[in-house]
């Protein structure tokens, strides 16, 4: 199919549609709790409003994991140590990325990105920070396994997941990515794993709901972005942003909710919301220091080290490929 010869892994139909979009919508507006995947928030529209979220007051795990990797350059330099082909789990922020890779003089790059114009923009700007660095871009769900390049199968790999991004997924699927990465990376790899921490609930619900209105913004996007590319006739204005802190799954959950009563058609198919009803549209799972080393134990993968920044809000954790070994 379309992930064959270098075209794009995106799926789109005669009309320009992507096919798995308009299926998950679909799908997902037909569940009895209406929940539509995070992974669509981010067309170009959604991904700048995500870059804006960030700089945001009241949004702190960005800023967090920065101060992480900017204040302990040295520990990582000891105990990753040269050498290693740095395996990006999504091309590379513009600031994170160079700072890992200051750190720790790596063999090579290698951002995995599902979207082709983020990774070549990404990779483009590595290689220009960095200019003895081999860098070698691979378009790939990460979801899935990757067969890495050639050029780096007989190096020691790290993989890089920051941001916090495994708290989008539900334990089972979280574990599933964790296992799939080590697939991926290999026997003696490691892992740079950036996981948000739990907190004050106060605290959680203002970072996903910010004074400024920007992360209302980001989840309405989606609603619009049903509008534009699915023939979509959801009302906005009748939609409502919601953050709430779901204390049983540790999570903050965002929701768009209904104000009134709607109705409305998304290609061709009509469905209802009545007053209060939601569509789930976003999970960010929050983590113990015991519940971030369960996960990654189950995923395959053991803890060997925990940094914090300074507010002890965010944790950056380096775990190491497990041997499977029998118990005790
Ligand atoms: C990019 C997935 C880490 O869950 O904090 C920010 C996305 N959603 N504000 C997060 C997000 C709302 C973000 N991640």
């Amino acid at each position: 199919m379309a992930a064959e010869q270098g075209l794009s892994l995106v799926d789109l139909d005669a009309n320009g549609v992507d096919v798995q979009f308009r299926a998950d919508v679909l799908r997902g507006l037909g569940e009895v709790q209406k929940a539509i995947p995070a992974r669509w928030f981010y067309d170009e529209v959604g991904s700048q409003l995500f870059e804006d979220i960030t700089g945001q007051p009241e949004y702190y795990p960005t800023r967090a994991e920065t101060e992480i990797l900017q204040s302990r350059s040295s520990e990582f330099r000891e105990l990753i140590g040269p050498g290693r082909a740095v395996v990006e789990f999504g091309s590379g922020s513009s600031v994170k990325t160079p700072l890992l890779l200051g750190s720790i003089a790596p063999a090579a790059y290698v951002p995995l990105d599902i979207s082709g114009d983020f990774l070549r923009a990404a990779a483009a700007d590595l290689a220009e920070k960095f200019p003895g660095l081999p860098v070698h871009p691979v378009e790939a769900d990460f979801m899935r396994q990757v067969q890495l390049p050639e050029a780096v199968a007989d190096q020691p790999k790290l993989g890089f997941f920051p941001g916090s991004t495994i708290g989008n997924m539900v334990a089972r699927t979280a574990v599933d990515l964790l296992r799939t990465m080590r697939a991926t990376l290999g026997e003696g790899s490691q892992l740079l794993i950036g996981m948000d921490l739990i907190k004050d609930p106060d605290v959680l619900e203002a970072a996903y709901d910010d004074a400024a209105g920007v992360t209302a913004a980001f989840n309405l996007n989606l609603a619009e972005r049903i509008n534009r590319e699915l023939g979509g006739t959801i009302p906005i204005s009748a939609l409502r942003h919601v953050a709430r802190w779901n204390d049983d799954f540790a999570r903050i959950e965002m929701h768009l909710e209904a104000v009134r009563s709607i109705a409305f058609e998304v290609s061709g198919r009509r469905f209802e919301m009545a007053e209060g009803e939601t569509i789930h549209t976003e999970n960010s799972h929050k983590f113990s220091r015991r519940s971030s080393n369960t996960l990654l134990l189950a995923g395959g993968w053991t803890p060997r080290h925990r940094w914090f920044d300074s507010a002890e809000r965010f944790s950056l954790i380096l775990a190491d490929a497990t041997v499977p070994r029998s118990a005790p």
